[in-house]
């Protein structure tokens, strides 16, 4: 479909903005390996210190490129798929929004104003400037989302017989997630955080912020998932070769993640002793449950890969594996969602380590956890968000992608990486290793009292793994700019590519109606959090917190 010019450039700003952020936050991911080996002890050449490089580098990968990227693919699936754009203002002024947060979330950390890490709850204490840009970031984007709304609603009128196709599916729920999870972070930051980071009031409820954060954060993690699952179910199986083996069951899939994202939020804080017993095990129950649409994912995506290869002559149980277009330079994109699969495999089975309680105790807050999420933010996610920039980005400015070859390595290259940087901080975590503290300190003086031989070896794995991790990242930033920077010799065009299913099905009535599931979400939501807010209120008093240093 051609685009106009507006759009167009608003969404190729969204892809090259963060992109170019996150040189950045990859030097500060490199930086973390480097401390936590021993090679150096602080300060890295701009004289950041070990939590403003942290800071840096969870909010610019974890919170602005993934929004900016649900955002930018948002756009690209809504058009696509309705064969509209969205009205001017909703797509502009949530790009102004945005940048506008970004810009002072950038002042706050690079000039040490924030560096509670990008978990921002009390009592660590942030510059009010990083509350308000990142509620901009955030109200940015639920801009973008009315937008498609009001797309929507006109195309079903044109169109009043046709069924929400699957990628427009995943994109609302994922932007309902979103909205709702959202309103939280909202209350915490503006209301709680800013007044009492401003000196307006002296004290804040800590549980109350910790517990409203991870409202949030966990459904944040899906925020970040599901446009990879868009691709996943829409995308992939085309790739491949082949067809989406259940449509039916990526509906369901998506309708799960809308009830259970939010109502878990409490599997982050099993060790916070305000909560009672039963709240801890009810939200854990539902971590179980909101494992099921990822396992469901798993067999169905399994399946379609499995007829793909299958349709090339693969014989026996897993000859399928064999028959799959790996190293394809004009099909590059095929290897940066198989890697992100291949390592949620292990991604997904360490999150159900942390959703028991009781090995919960054994793994919170050691390098464990970092181990986990790696796997999964930084495997699925990252993988799809930079392999998908890079397709779309040549494809809408016109502009022919460079160094294909260097593309289709990067993903291999990164879970290679991935293999050692992950087993380190896990092995180390199930060592007692900390996450998110300078070990540099210990390696260069055995006499320190942080000193523990048996994390040199985890510690040097990750740090083997971490240099893997950055000069794929390199390989990768060299195909992106050289494209960017080039010249454009073909029509611009925005056009994703798209998965038929298998077996041409009616979607399942209750699969197209969103409303008892909404309903579902929000009955929940409340059995969840009543009891936990009640529990807050009953067990913590508001204290004076602290500025991190
Ligand atoms: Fe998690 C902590 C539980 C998923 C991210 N998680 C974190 C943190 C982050 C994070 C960032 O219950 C740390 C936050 C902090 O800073 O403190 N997590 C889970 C569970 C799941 C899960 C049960 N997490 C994610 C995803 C994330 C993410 C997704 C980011 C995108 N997580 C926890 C818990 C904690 C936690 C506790 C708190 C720990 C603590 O104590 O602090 C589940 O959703 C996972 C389900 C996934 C699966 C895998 C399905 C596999 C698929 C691939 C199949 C492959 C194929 C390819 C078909 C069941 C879909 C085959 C082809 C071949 C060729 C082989
Ligand atoms: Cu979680």
């Amino acid at each position: 479909m051609n685009i106009t010019k507006p759009f167009k450039r608003v969404i190729l700003t969204e892809f090259f903005l963060p992109l170019t952020l996150l040189t950045i936050g990859i030097y500060h991911g490199l930086m973390q390996v480097i401390y936590r080996a021993g090679i150096i002890h602080q300060n890295s050449f701009a004289g950041l210190n070990y939590y403003q490089g942290l800071t840096l580098h969870g909010v610019i990968n974890a919170l602005v490129l993934t929004t900016f990227f649900a955002v930018a693919f948002g756009h690209v699936t809504i058009s696509h798929y309705l064969k509209k754009e969205p009205p001017r203002l909703a797509y502009s002024s949530s790009l102004w929004l945005m940048l506008l947060g970004t810009v002072m979330d950038a002042y706050a950390m690079l000039t040490g104003k924030a560096q509670a890490l990008y978990t921002f709850y009390a009592p660590l204490k942030d510059s009010p400037v990083f509350y308000i840009g990142t509620a901009l970031l955030i109200i940015g984007s639920w801009v973008a989302f009315f937008g498609w709304i009001k797309t929507y609603i006109k195309w079903k009128k044109e169109n009043p017989d046709t069924k929400m196709p699957l990628a427009i599916l995943g994109t609302f729920v994922n932007f309902t997630i979103w909205v709702v999870c959202t309103v939280p972070a909202a209350y915490s930051t503006l209301i709680l955080l800013t007044p009492w980071a401003a000196g307006w009031v002296e004290r804040v409820n800590v549980p109350l912020t910790r517990m409203l954060f991870w409202m949030f954060g966990h459904a944040l993690v899906y925020f970040w998932l599901l446009p990879a699952y868009i691709m996943y179910y829409t995308i992939l199986p085309k790739l491949a070769g082949g067809k989406l083996y259940s449509e039916n069951a990526g509906r369901l899939a998506f309708l799960l993640f809308l009830i259970l994202s939010v109502p878990v939020g409490v599997h982050h804080q099993f060790s916070e002793p305000v909560f009672t017993p039963g709240t801890k095990l009810f939200m854990a129950i539902l971590t179980f449950g909101v494992a099921l649409p990822s396992f469901m994912t798993a067999f169905t995506i399994a399946a379609s890969l499995e007829h793909a290869g299958r349709k090339k002559g693969a014989r026996g149980w897993l000859g399928w594996m064999l028959h799959l277009p790996y190293f394809r330079s004009d099909n590059f994109l095929f290897g940066y969602l198989i890697c992100g699969m291949i390592l949620f495999i292990f991604g997904g089975l360490s999150g159900i380590v942390n959703a028991s309680y009781s090995l919960n105790a054994m793994v919170h807050n050691t390098a464990w956890i970092p181990g986990h999420f790696h796997m999964t933010v930084a495997g699925p996610v990252f993988l799809s968000i930079i392999g998908m920039s890079l397709l779309l980005y040549g494809k809408l400015s016109g502009k022919p992608i460079q160094f294909k070859l260097l593309a289709t390595i990067v993903p291999y290259m990164w879970m290679l990486g991935m293999v050692f940087f992950s087993h380190g901080l896990m092995a180390g975590g199930l060592m007692g290793e900390p996450r998110r503290t300078n070990l540099g300190m210990t390696y260069t003086n055995p006499d320190s009292p942080l000193f523990n031989q048996h994390w040199v070896p985890t510690t040097t794995s990750t740090l083997i793994g971490g240099i893997i991790m950055s000069v794929a990242a390199l390989l990768y930033f060299i195909s992106f700019f050289a494209t960017a920077f080039g010249k454009k010799t073909q029509p611009a065009v925005l056009e994703l590519p798209e998965s038929e299913p298998l077996h041409p099905e009616k979607p399942v009535a209750i699969l197209t109606n969103l409303k008892p599931w909404l309903a579902v979400m929000g009955v929940l939501i409340l059995f969840a959090y009543i009891p936990a807010l009640n529990s807050v209120f009953k067990y913590s008093v508001p204290v004076k917190g602290q500025y991190q240093i």
